[in-house]
């Protein structure tokens, strides 16, 4: 199992080669806030697990296991940020609480949130009765 860690750069990786078709170094460390050399070293450690396949000077690939994982992983941060969403979370908290919760949850619970969401999405009158839960409890603060 990957670490915390090595899930946001494999993550990072994934979506930077699904939208541009490749993934370099300085692109890792912007998108992430780091420096080019953690990325440099975290790319090493993600090569020796086979996540991904790198060459120096050459660029590099996720593997077949990496990608497996990587569409896992965006899988789940876009399903938490759907949760949060639809829990009605203020929009300019989402990315971040999303970031500070993903790597904690177990696969399990992140199935079960699937089920939560698609019980919200199947009947727009489910959204309705819990803002109305949320228009309450905000008169009672
Ligand atoms: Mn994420």
């Amino acid at each position: 199992m990957p670490t915390p860690s090595m899930e946001d750069y494999i993550e990072q990786i994934y979506l930077l080669i699904e939208e541009k078709g490749y993934a370099r170094v300085s692109d890792i460390a912007e998108a992430l806030s780091v420096h080019p050399s953690s990325v440099t070293k975290m790319v090493q450690k993600l090569d020796k697990n086979e996540y991904l396949t790198y060459e120096k000077y050459r660029g590099f690939d996720l593997t077949a296991k990496g990608k497996k994982i990587g569409k896992r992983l965006v899988y789940r941060h876009d399903l938490l940020e759907q949760l949060l969403r639809t829990i009605g979370v203020i929009e300019e908290n989402i990315y971040d609480d999303v970031e500070g919760i993903e790597h904690h949850l177990s696969w399990n619970a992140i199935d079960r949130i699937g089920d939560l969401v698609q019980f919200f999405e199947e009947d727009e009158s489910r959204i309705e009765a819990l803002r109305e839960i949320q228009r309450r409890n905000e008169e009672q603060e």
